[in-house]
């Protein structure tokens, strides 16, 4: 007879609707929220957080795993394909589903073999979503800026990103927010372009912790009107008449040590391929992949989200009576 598993569930609870005590816990960092409601059912969040980034982190070793999914691993040519394109000196893995035709490059791993490698995709095999061409760049002459809202405003070379800062590491999802976008297209058109299934990977992911970074360059504070981060990546990309690839986050989230959130110089093990990021992008778990910066040459801290082309008219899900028409036409932007 079969036995009922009972589902976990977050349940109103009448007693936690006046004061409750929130814990989490990250292996660096131990953070304790009271939330409190008051009697005008305002919510106050009052945070504080014991650094304990001096203590000793456990951290796994994933060179195995990494191994075993590289196994009968195709590997990656100078494609035909990719004659004559901005990108014709990047070598890629030949059974990519090419989505977009010749350039930009925008593929996604045959089903099967993203099964067939089980948990960790091989970097090689990993869904490429290139706004523009690639940025031929060079470890030794890349730096990111950090700028904006902070006391100590700086420029960090790569050489500087791995010896002067702690680094962690650990698998991560990524998956394009037009995954499966074909099935969608074929309900409602949209003006993305059709993704099969196979906009999802996961591989491991190390780099230096962004709180890391904002810290040692003091962010001002809230009052002082810091509000967001902006991230911003290398190429010159046509949209909105000529920019860059942009996108933001919350200070809030991009302070808080539990995300994990990192500017990633290695995949699987190995420094980025050009196509997830040379020599450095930003990994920010649990978000759709459109946040995570790709090349990413600066770090802005504003008091408003970006105003980058791509955080406004990309990745943006409209509510369903609002055709591309609709959202496209002079005046209408929609913020949330
Ligand atoms: N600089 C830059 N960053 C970028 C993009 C881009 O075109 N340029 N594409 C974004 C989108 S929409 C996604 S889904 C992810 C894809 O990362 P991947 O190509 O490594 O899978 O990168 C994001 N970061
Ligand atoms: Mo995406």
């Amino acid at each position: 007879m079969a036995t009922s598993v009972e589902n976990r569930r977050f349940l109103h609870e009448p007693g936690l609707s006046a004061t409750a005590a929130i814990r989490s816990y990250s292996p660096n960092h131990q953070r304790v929220a009271r939330l409190e409601v008051t009697t005008r059912k305002k919510v106050v969040v009052d945070t504080y957080d014991r650094d304990t980034s001096e203590d000793e982190v456990e951290e796994f070793d994933y060179s195995d795993a990494i191994k075993k999914s590289n196994s009968e691993l195709e590997t990656s040519v100078f494609d035909t394909r990719d004659a004559g394109t901005a990108d014709q000196w990047i070598q890629r893995n030949p059974s990519m589903v090419r989505l977009t035709g010749k350039h930009p490059f925008n593929s996604e791993p045959p089903l099967t073999k993203l099964m067939q490698h089980g948990f960790i995709t091989p970097a090689a095999l990993h869904y490429v979503r290139n706004h523009g061409s690639v940025p031929n760049a060079t470890w030794e002459n890349w730096t990111v800026e950090i700028c904006g809202l902070v006391k100590r405003p700086a420029r960090f070379t790569m050489s500087q990103l791995v010896t002067e800062f702690p680094s962690r590491e650990f698998p991560a999802t990524l998956v394009c927010a037009g995954n499966r976008r074909k099935e969608q297209n074929l309900t409602k058109q949209t003006i993305g372009f059709n993704w099969g299934a196979g906009g999802v990977s996961t591989s491991v992911w190390k780099g230096v912790p962004l709180v890391h970074i904002l810290k040692r360059c003091g962010i001002y504070s809230r009052k002082k009107g810091a509000m967001k981060v902006c991230f911003e990546g290398a190429e010159d990309l046509p949209g909105g008449g000529g920019s860059k690839y942009g996108t933001s986050i919350t200070v809030e989230v991009a302070m808080d040590p539990t995300r994990d959130i990192i500017l990633a110089y290695m995949q699987n093990g190995e420094k980025l391929l050009p196509d997830h990021g040379f020599p450095v992008r930003m990994i920010i778990p649990g978000f759709i992949g459109g946040r995570m910066v790709k090349w990413v040459k600066r770090i802005i801290v504003t008091t408003s989200e970006s105003e980058s082309y791509y955080h406004y008219k990309d990745n943006r899900v409209l509510p369903s009576h609002i055709d591309a028409e609709l959202a496209n036409s002079e005046g209408n932007v929609f913020r949330w």
